[in-house]
């Protein structure tokens, strides 16, 4: 039975960290609300499990992933469910609790990546909200992009493993998320990237790797690669970018 993945349609966001993860694996999915509307398929069918829930589960806001009877929700939880089954989890018990660590950090930097443009309220237009948009980025460039990027650079050198992988000694869905991270991060804020990326060599030559990987190539090539766009996480407002 396929796993059936539920994102919403029309931007990559949260749901690209599962997607990779799937597509690099070469796993039968459904990408439900990507589908036509039906009962069981499309944006309909995701928003009656929002507001119903199944069996005792109701997951709070997409992504959310079902198995057969079992619905997860939360992409580092998705990730760590799916990691083992997909070959993309270290071997070792231990270090499936790192990858679970780096993968939450992720989900840190991703809400702070998502408050530059929404930093006062979820609910309200970026338009009205620019003024503190303009403070949040700024200090996001200055401060918390150099932070989050040049711990997992640090790791990703200290990784006793080797330097090819964040963790462990072979492909895993952290790694795939932190490719997309820095193709997030180019289209946000591409002359804050372009100053940076030279602090960061590792995840760039990671990135990289990815992005040649045969599934990851033709996936990226495919229909089913959505653009980033300025109605999901990463969002390019030209007033928000700055050079560092
Ligand atoms: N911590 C969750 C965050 C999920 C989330 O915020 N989903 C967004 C879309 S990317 C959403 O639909 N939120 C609805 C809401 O917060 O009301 C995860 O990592 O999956």
């Amino acid at each position: 039975m396929p796993y059936k993945l539920y994102y919403w349609d029309g931007i990559p966001g949260r749901g690209e960290f599962v997607r990779l993860a799937l597509e690099e694996a070469g796993a039968d999915y459904v990408d439900v609300a990507r589908e036509p509307d039906g009962q069981e398929r499309g944006t309909t069918a995701m928003l009656k499990l929002l507001r119903d829930g199944e069996g005792a589960t109701i997951p709070f806001a997409p992504p959310f992933l079902k198995d057969g009877d079992l619905l997860i929700s939360h992409v580092a939880n998705i990730l760590f469910y799916l990691g083992p089954k997909l070959g993309l989890a270290p071997a070792e018990e231990d270090l499936r609790f790192v990858a679970n660590g780096l993968q939450l950090t992720i989900t840190d930097f991703v809400a702070e990546i998502h408050d530059t443009h929404h930093p006062i309220g979820v609910s309200l237009y970026y338009e009205d909200q620019k003024p503190e948009a303009l403070r949040r980025s700024s200090d996001f460039l200055s401060e918390r992009l150099p932070k989050f990027l040049g711990y997992f650079e640090r790791v990703l050198r200290q990784n006793p493993k080797g330097k090819g992988h964040i963790v462990g000694d072979r492909l895993s869905y952290v790694d795939l998320s932190l490719f997309q991270l820095v193709e997030g991060l180019r289209y946000a804020f591409p002359k804050a990237m372009d100053g940076y990326e030279e602090n960061i060599p590792g995840l760039i030559a990671l990135h990289d790797a990815v992005a040649k990987r045969p599934n990851i190539r033709n996936y990226l090539a495919s229909e089913r690669r959505l653009s980033f766009n300025e109605a999901g996480i990463f969002r390019h407002y030209p007033e928000l970018d700055r050079a560092s």
